[in-house]
């Protein structure tokens, strides 16, 4: 089923979380009352699989607490009270205006998010630049893989998460994931490392905690948190001792190996040892099983990602992919498993600081005359590139910094790292305004709150972690009174007198961003509503017109440097951003648990999910240490700050290490802001800590 019926009927649509976009059919009932969500069993992405995230997503469905109402903070009582659209959004222009004329352009930043559809992230980019005329655009998406993007930029010459189809790895003989807890944060993709291990293939996780990914592999390396990188370099070390670098590759298809051949001389498994925890033996196995393999993929996600060295990281490990020769090859290379609904997409079309539409470099001459001929205004009115998001946030109500703020699918206060900082830079605004669907932290901070549709009330499109570009389709009608992002942003554009179109309707904005991308990297012009929704399970970019195939896989004949050739780049472990110490003894990580969904506005008020709190996941020995017992609580301190919580006892984590899970407010209030030079990711992974009964 791939059609849309427009008569209140099924309609085959994708999940609203995460980045593998699983198919889903929607049914309304009861006029419209209730929402009943199936599996797409012939969509390829998840053939017919849901997790229980996906399974209960119309849980926001007629919920109590979705807004309906516009609402603006009243002065006086410093109470938000419910106003009509036209009001709320005369407010807003009129505010807007009043900072720009005071404080110039840039005092008005733009927040954006990797949930948000193409559609919309294109449109928000657009909003900034022309109708703002800001630079201080930025998005969540650095809070996500934007390490892994920097690093396949500068390796590969284009970043899209996979160069492949998923399932290419069933075929692999072997499967490397680093930082990786697919079997919780994507269960149904799960499917495909079982296969691979059917067909006699090896599956290997890194992570500091025996994950429930983990015990599914055949493998298990369990390093310090943060020394992915000095693993990445023994592995490389190892493989060059064993013979197993492939030379005829590394000689025609890359540059740059003797250089991290020459990085990688100075860590030999033993003094990888010292640093990451991992056995010597176990880094020389690795390096044989993947030099002994026809065909290897190493996949890296959050966990190898957000560390002060993220982009280092990922180098390190797409070194060893190169060194084997796997990018290109058949049922092998080097993949980002990106995160939220839209990861992929919601880099590539503007939101981004320093981007425009297509993944074009928004200090680019070239494709600053391209979009701007396809916004209709001059190039030279276009603002150069702003701040990153931490940055951005940090700079809010500073002298010189932005004194107004729109945030458009994010929930700051809960995700961003060292948060209880950050929320104090949302205070300092002069104005906050949050579009969303509840009252998310950040929205009950704010001084104007729309509210806006959700997936199933409106169509766009999402790009997955494949590069498959997809389309959700609207199932049933809002509830009175919301309206979607594309209508709020043409509100306002109209208001503040934008020149060029201000579409409502996401077809049509769809058309226009692939005219934006059209000749960029991430080329979208042959790709529209129509074809997707006739198509066999959508359409991979670059995909530069309508008679194109698309491109489910990249880098068979070329890399995309000028010159075609791959990018090793020699890097050294330069050790944690915040050392532990005697005071701050443990290694603080945080992620993900399988029921609960990012910063949980959504999530946590989904009935049927349960919703524990924060708690402290520690090894028996750092209890028995400190005195702590299962289910009774802790208290996690670090130089941001300190978080109560009970201790849930496993022998699955490394016993210098604590887990907290982010979905509540609290892990960010430890977490450091410490960034990656490159990609400005903060190190959500790893910080030090103390940990007391
Ligand atoms: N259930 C659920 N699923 C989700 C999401 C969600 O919120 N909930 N969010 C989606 C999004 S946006 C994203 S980005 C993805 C993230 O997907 P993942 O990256 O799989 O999720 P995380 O739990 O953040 O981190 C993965 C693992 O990294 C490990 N880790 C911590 N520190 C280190 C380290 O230094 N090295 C290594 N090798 N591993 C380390 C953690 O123990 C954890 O098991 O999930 C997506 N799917
Ligand atoms: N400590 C720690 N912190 C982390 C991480 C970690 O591993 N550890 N991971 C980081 C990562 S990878 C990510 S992706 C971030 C994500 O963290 P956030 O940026 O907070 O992402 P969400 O919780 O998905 O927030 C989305 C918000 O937008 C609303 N929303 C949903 N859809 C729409 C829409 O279409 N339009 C509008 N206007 N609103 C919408 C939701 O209700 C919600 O309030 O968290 C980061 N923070
Ligand atoms: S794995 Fe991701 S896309 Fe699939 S149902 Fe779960 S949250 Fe939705
Ligand atoms: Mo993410």
């Amino acid at each position: 089923m791939t059609r849309e019926t427009r008569s209140g009927g099924p309609t085959a649509t994708h999940c609203p979380y995460c980045s593998l976009q699983c198919g889903m059919v929607l049914t309304p009932g009861r006029g419209g009352r209730t929402l009943t969500v199936a599996a797409r069993e012939d969509h390829p992405v998840s053939e017919g699989g849901l997790c229980r995230k996906g399974w209960t997503a119309a849980g926001l469905h007629g919920h109590r607490e979705r807004l309906t109402t516009p609402l603006v903070r009243d002065r006086a009582t410093g109470d938000l009270r419910a106003v009509d659209w036209d009001e709320a959004l005369d407010l807003v222009a009129e505010r807007l205006r009043a900072v720009q004329a005071a404080h110039g352009p840039d005092g008005v930043a733009v927040f954006g998010g990797g949930g948000l559809t193409n559609e919309k992230a294109y449109q928000l980019g657009k909003l900034a630049r022309v109708a703002l005329g800001t630079s201080q655009v930025d998005y969540n998406g650095r809070w996500c893989m934007s390490s892994a993007a920097s690093a396949s930029n500068r390796a590969f010459g284009i970043d899209r998460g996979l160069p492949f189809p998923l399932a290419d790895v069933e075929h692999a003989d072997v499967v490397v994931l680093v930082g990786s807890n697919l079997v919780e944060t994507m269960p149904p993709a799960a499917r495909h490392l079982d296969r691979c291990r059917a067909n006699g293939g090896t599956v290997v996780v890194i992570d500091p905690r025996r994950t429930a990914t983990a015990e599914r592999a055949d493998v298990h390396l369990q390093p310090v948190p943060g020394t992915d990188l000095p693993l990445a370099l023994g592995v490389l070390h190892a493989v060059d001792a064993a013979g197993g670098v492939d030379a005829a590759y590394v000689a025609e298809r890359t540059v740059g190996w003797e250089d991290s051949r020459a990085s990688a001389s100075a860590w030999w498994p033993e003094r990888v040892e010292r640093v990451s925890g991992v056995p010597a033996d176990e880094v020389r196995a690795l390096a044989s099983l993947l030099a002994g393999a026809g065909s290897a993929v190493v996949l890296t996600a959050r966990g190898a990602e957000q560390h002060a060295q993220g982009t280092a990281t990922v180098l390190a490990w797409i070194d060893v992919a190169l060194a084997l020769g796997l990018p290109g090859r058949p049922h092998s290379g080097y993949g980002c498993l990106t995160g939220q609904g839209n990861g992929q997409g919601g880099r590539e079309h503007g939101q981004k600081a320093d981007q425009l539409p297509g993944y074009r470099m928004i200090d680019d001459p070239a494709a600053r005359d391209h979009v701007a001929a396809v916004w209709g205004v001059d190039a030279a009115s276009l603002p150069g590139p702003g701040r990153s998001a931490y940055e951005l946030l940090d700079a809010l109500g500073t002298p010189g910094g932005p004194r107004a703020m729109l945030v458009h699918g994010s929930n700051i206060v809960v995700s961003a790292p060292n948060a209880a900082h950050v929320t104090d830079r949302l205070a300092a605004l002069d104005l906050l305004v949050v579009c969303d669907l509840v009252m998310s932290e950040t929205a009950a901070l704010a001084d104007v709150v729309l509210p806006v549709t959700q997936w199933s009330e409106e169509s766009g499109t999402t790009t997955n972690l494949e590069g498959r570009v997809l389309l959700r389709q609207r199932a049933v009608a809002p509830p009175a009174g919301v309206r979607s992002d594309l209508e709020v942003m043409a509100g306002l554009a109209e208001r503040l007198g934008a020149p060029g179109t201000w579409s409502t309707d996401p077809a049509e904005v769809f058309d226009e961003l692939g005219r934006a991308s059209a000749g960029g990297r991430a080329d979208y012009a042959g790709i529209s509503h129509a074809r997707i929704a006739e198509s066999d399970g959508g359409v991979f970019w670059p995909c530069p017109d309508a008679d194109h195939p698309g491109t489910p896989r990249l880098f068979a004949d070329a890399f995309a440097h000028p010159d075609g050739r791959a990018r090793f780049v020699a890097v050294d472990h330069l050790g944690p951003a915040e050392p532990v110490d005697e005071a701050f003894p443990v290694h603080l990580t945080t992620g993900r648990v399988l029921a609960q969904y990012q910063s949980g506005a959504q999530t946590r008020r989904v009935r049927e999910l349960p919703d524990t709190g924060p708690y402290v996941e520690m090894h028996p020995m750092l209890a028995d240490r400190i005195g702590a017992y299962d289910g009774e609580p802790v208290v996690v301190t670090t130089r941001r700050g300190e978080l109560k919580a009970p201790a849930r006892l496993t022998t699955a984590i490394r016993p210098d290490t604590v887990f907290v899970p982010f979905h509540w407010v609290g892990a960010n209030r430890l977490t450091s802001d410490a960034l990656d030079p490159a990609s400005r990711m903060p190190a959500f992974k790893v910080c030090a800590a103390a940990v007391r009964a």
